[in-house]
């Protein structure tokens, strides 16, 4: 064998990456550049055992109820955080992905909403994407921006809800509103009974592949993984299929019933880690008793805390073999650019500021970016005249002086003060369309 062959042949091994020796779920999934999480219940943080085996065996944390929609904004406009934050500081102190779940479902929504339909009911879901993914901007690795949207059964298309009833858009709308709110966090749909190629998961690999085609800002799916004592033998091949469209894909809500666990727990692993874009596994809990499976035993310890022979055939899978990620895990992509780009209008007072948008049929949501000029600024003021038909409805990060035509915007406590070059961002919802202005910034 030649030198370059020699090379090459090591080259190629590393190339589908070596065995490792990690000692747990996280550590060993880290080597493969993945990460392992779990989901975790806020109320369990005080119990030691659970504690003890979460911080020791994984690098994320999804929160299992604490950031749906009847938790953050148990009342319409009055949002509840304590319970989500205590989950993202829990993890983000120890350096693990939080996983935000889940931005918008037909389940578990608030009273409120469930009354509501049409265009309120449109609104408010904007909004809610829009607050609570504002709320957690830049903490957040991956949000599941829209949760089982699809119907079971043979059609493979859209489930029946109030949600699906103001109009198909609605998915998208979502989307680009999260993707306004938190530019730096991986936006996911997530869904189960997606785990082989079925009408379901077919549904949603065709909204996936349309999303990617017209620029609807998509970055991964999530295969939630509710499993009966068996795989499909296409898991591994629906991954991949998933992954081809140039999304990531992670297993979001592994569980596994059945004499057969320990050897299905390995085979999920063994296909995530022969993909390269299948980024990561989150188990639906730490113990069989943490499991919403009550008396299934679908997890990887047992009740007492124990790993079980699924913990150690899961392990082992992890230890073997796997393609490697091309990215580092926890590294967010890239602020993808705004959809359109309208010149920043210069202003008197040492401040530009650029408005963009996200629009549907009868609503928009404007993101404002003021930009200091070559001096550091205090306060700043922003004129944004709207087009007849436009109206807003609600606004963060700035107060606002009209709510039609001739707006004024005036910076909060917190980001007035602005260094010469930085940037600071606004935003407001509003019904009606927003084309067209160029906002104007003054400066003091
Ligand atoms: O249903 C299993 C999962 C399917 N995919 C979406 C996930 O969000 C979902 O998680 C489960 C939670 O594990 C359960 O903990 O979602 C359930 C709600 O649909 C959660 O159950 C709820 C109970 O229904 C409530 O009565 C209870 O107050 O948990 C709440 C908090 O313990």
């Amino acid at each position: 064998m030649t030198v370059t062959a020699v090379v090459a042949a090591g080259m190629a091994l590393l190339a589908i990456a070596p065995a490792s020796a990690g000692t747990t779920l996280g550590a060993s999934a880290a080597e493969k550049g993945r990460y392992f999480g779990t989901a975790v219940a806020a109320n369990k943080l005080s119990d030691n055992t659970y504690v003890t085996i979460l911080n020791r065996e994984f690098n994320s944390v999804t929160a299992e109820n604490e950031m749906k929609w009847n938790a953050t904004e148990p009342q319409q406009g009055q949002f509840s955080h304590t319970n989500g934050d205590r989950i993202v500081n829990h993890g983000r102190q120890r350096g693990m992905l939080v996983r935000g779940h889940a931005l918008l479902w037909h389940q578990q929504q608030p009273g409120w909403a469930q009354n509501m339909s049409g265009s309120a009911l449109r609104s408010a879901a904007i909004n809610h994407v829009t607050q609570v993914a504002t709320h957690y901007r830049g903490k957040i690795h991956s949000w599941d921006v829209v949760n089982e949207a699809f119907a079971d059964g043979t059609g493979g298309g859209r489930r029946d809800s109030n949600l699906q009833r103001t109009g198909n858009d609605w998915i998208e709308a979502a989307f680009r509103a999260a993707r306004a709110a938190d530019p730096g966090a991986k936006l996911c749909y997530n869904d189960y009974n997606t785990d082989g190629i079925n009408a379901k998961s077919t549904g949603i690999y065709n909204m996936v592949r349309d999303f990617k085609a017209r620029g609807v800002p998509i970055d991964c799916v999530g295969i939630q993984s509710h499993l009966t004592n068996t795989v499909p033998g296409d898991y591994q091949a629906n991954i991949q299929r998933f992954a081809d469209l140039g999304v990531d894909v992670q297993i979001t809500e592994l569980d596994i019933t059945g004499s057969n666990q320990a050897n299905v727990y390995a085979s999920v692993v063994r296909s995530c880690l022969a993909v390269a874009r299948c980024t990561g596994i989150t188990v639906w809990g730490i113990r069989d008793s943490d499991s919403w499976r009550t008396g299934q035993n679908p997890l990887l310890f047992d009740n007492s805390g124990n790993k079980k022979a699924a913990y150690t055939s899961t392990l082992n899978a992890l230890n073997s073999g796997g393609t490697p990620v091309p990215t580092t895990p926890g590294t967010n992509p890239t602020t993808p650019p705004p959809p359109s780009t309208p010149p920043p209008t210069s202003g008197p007072g040492g401040c530009t500021a650029t408005m963009f948008l996200n629009s549907w049929t009868g609503g928009f949501v404007a993101t404002v970016r003021v930009t200091a000029g070559a001096s550091a600024i205090t306060s700043w003021r922003v004129t944004i005249t709207l087009p007849s038909g436009a109206a807003v409805t609600n606004a963060w990060s700035a107060t606002n002086t009209g709510t039609t035509g001739t707006t004024q915007w005036a910076n909060v406590s917190y980001n007035g003060t602005v260094a010469a070059g930085q940037t600071t961002e606004f935003g407001f919802q509003g019904t009606g369309t927003a084309t067209g202005p160029s906002p104007t910034c003054t400066a003091s």
